[in-house]
């Protein structure tokens, strides 16, 4: 790979001749079992067990990666920068509760493990850390910058967000304040009116241009050559933005958006314009907020470069929660006939949120989040019947990041009963999204170095739109036409299933018959 990829260094090799090693590569042949259900003529269901054989490469070699934030001086981006400085340095700091040391408790690649088989003597399971099943990048490692439209430096910005302990804070102040974002395009239309007091860092014109695009483009591969990257991934944690109006022959098709994007209409988001910079160099992009940002011609531009795209809007407590919990509850045969989800927050996010038409993006990307487990399930939700579901925010500065979210779950049991679950969730909401960055950063990643191919074809990558990422996003963008999941257990099993494909292994099935057959 290119100038600062490091050497590779495994935990555990698979013992199988559908495995091969190599210095560069590992590939494999995984038999891919699925069912193929069809009807008989007496309109009896017929499900046929159905194998597919594909090859996988995994490159070895772990790139010298930069990430780069837009909205890197907010929330989110300045607690992601000092938790990985912390991280970086190990650093422990005073609190009124004692000790802490940094760690990445949130970030399923940093801070969970796989299963990765039972011992051959004692039977019991054998857990690795997720980061170690395939070759992936550290996020100590990570090169941070990216753009604000707010000017502050990143010590500053720390400071603004009001997140992390001030012994922290001393800590990587030096460090952080060093750091100023790159200045960006702001579309004052896009965002909430009340933000414009911190747009002081810009690129001039407030509409989507060619100019633009190209600035973009420049600083991306000015900050590689500049930290002699072999990588970048960008992602948006910006301000939640506005839905753009979908307009036939204006962002319906890849050529009509680079059209509409050197005409300078008025209907293209900063998001889609950051989108389509990347994609023009293949840079993976990842939209961490609910906006629409990949209008179709986006999509269709990424699929012509065969760019990977991610999305929208990072899942860090409610809705994680509620995909989880709904989950449960509809598998359990229980059916949930209500839910009404509160929100109460006081930082910069539930400021701009405050704002209707943001939080109209915001509303749709949290309520979408349980349609795949209310249709899968005929017994409890006759066609086109769906639980009650309402979602409201607002905005206490008081709290800061400290979120509030009070869930109310309504269901009905056994005979006409009822069942009330009442959730009542308070955490900073930077320190849930800031490991979910980090996440998407290393997965979007690793899918760069990871190549198919079906029996007699060529290798080649994924498709474009990176559902692998659904685990980490409430409305996960998925290719045209397939499936959208949500139930975060499918999520994870599809994320932990494709790592372990990769490397010639079958899903973990949790049958334990070892323990059962006796
Ligand atoms: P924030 O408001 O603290 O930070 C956003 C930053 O983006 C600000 O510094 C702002 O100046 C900057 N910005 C706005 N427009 C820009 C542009 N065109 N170019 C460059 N910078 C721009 O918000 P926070 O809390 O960091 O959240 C960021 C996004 O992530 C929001 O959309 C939020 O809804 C979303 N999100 C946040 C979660 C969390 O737990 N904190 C969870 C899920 C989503
Ligand atoms: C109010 O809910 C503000 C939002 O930005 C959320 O905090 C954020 O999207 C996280 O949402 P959730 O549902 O994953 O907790």
């Amino acid at each position: 790979n290119g100038n600062g990829a490091s050497p590779v260094k495994d935990l555990f090799t698979v013992n199988s001749p559908n495995v091969v090693y190599t210095d560069e590569t590992i590939k494999s042949k995984y038999t891919y079992c699925t069912t193929s259900v069809s009807k008989d003529e007496a309109g009896k269901y017929v499900a046929t067990p159905k194998e597919t054989v594909y090859d996988f490469k995994v490159e070895r070699a772990i790139p010298k990666t930069g990430m780069m934030l837009v909205g890197l001086g907010g929330n989110n981006g300045s607690t992601v920068t000092a938790g990985i400085i912390a991280n970086r340095r190990n650093l422990t700091w005073p609190t009124r509760e004692g000790n802490r040391t940094a760690n990445y408790y949130g970030s399923v690649t940093m801070a969970s493990t796989m299963k990765l088989g039972t011992d051959a003597k004692t039977a019991k399971d054998v857990n690795i850390p997720f980061h170690d099943v395939l070759p992936m990048v550290h996020p100590n490692d990570l090169v941070v910058g990216g753009w604000d439209i707010s000017s502050m430096n990143l010590a500053d910005a720390m400071d603004r967000a009001a997140v992390l302990e001030p012994t922290l804070k001393a800590m990587v102040s030096k460090e952080m304040a060093a750091m100023t974002p790159l200045p960006s395009i702001y579309y004052p239309d896009f965002i909430a009116a009340n933000q414009e007091d911190r747009a002081d860092n810009l690129i001039a014109g407030s509409k989507a241009c060619n100019e633009h695009v190209e600035k973009i483009r420049k600083d991306i591969a000015d900050f590689k050559a500049a930290n002699n990257l072999d990588k970048v991934i960008v992602m948006w944690t910006a301000n939640t933005e506005r839905f753009a109006e979908l307009i036939p022959g204006i962002n319906d098709t890849a050529d009509n958006l680079l059209k509409a994007i050197a005409d300078g209409h008025e209907e293209v988001a900063p998001s889609t314009v950051f989108a389509v910079a990347c994609i023009l160099d293949n840079v993976p992009f990842i939209n961490g907020s609910p906006q629409n940002t990949f209008v179709p011609g986006a999509i269709d531009l990424a699929e012509r470069h065969g760019a990977f795209i991610g999305g929208d809007d990072f899942k860090s407590g409610q809705t994680k929660m509620k995909s989880a919990l709904v989950d449960f509850l509809i598998s359990a045969g229980i059916k949930l006939t209500s839910i009404a989800s509160y929100n109460h927050l006081g930082n910069n996010d539930g400021k701009n949120l405050s704002s209707q038409r943001q939080f109209r993006s915001k509303e749709i990307s949290k309520s979408n989040v349980v349609d795949d487990m209310v249709e899968a399930n005929h017994i409890l939700y006759k066609e086109g019947e769906h639980p009650d579901h309402t979602v409201v925010i607002k905005y206490m500065p008081a709290v800061g990041d400290n979120k509030r979210a009070l869930d109310e779950y309504y269901a009905e049991i056994f005979m006409g009963g009822h069942q009330t679950i009442s959730l009542f969730n308070v955490c900073e909401d930077s320190l849930l999204a800031s490991p979910l960055i980090i996440d998407l950063v290393l997965i979007a990643e690793l899918m760069t170095r990871v190549s198919w191919k079906a029996e007699g074809g060529e290798y080649k990558g994924f498709h474009s739109v990176l559902s692998i990422l659904s685990y980490m996003l409430k409305a996960p963008l998925v290719p045209n036409g397939t499936p959208v999941v949500n139930a975060l257990a499918k999520q994870r099993g599809a994320l932990t299933n494709i790592f372990r494909a990769c490397v010639g292994l079958q899903p973990e099935s949790d049958m334990t018959l070892e323990h059962k057959l006796f």
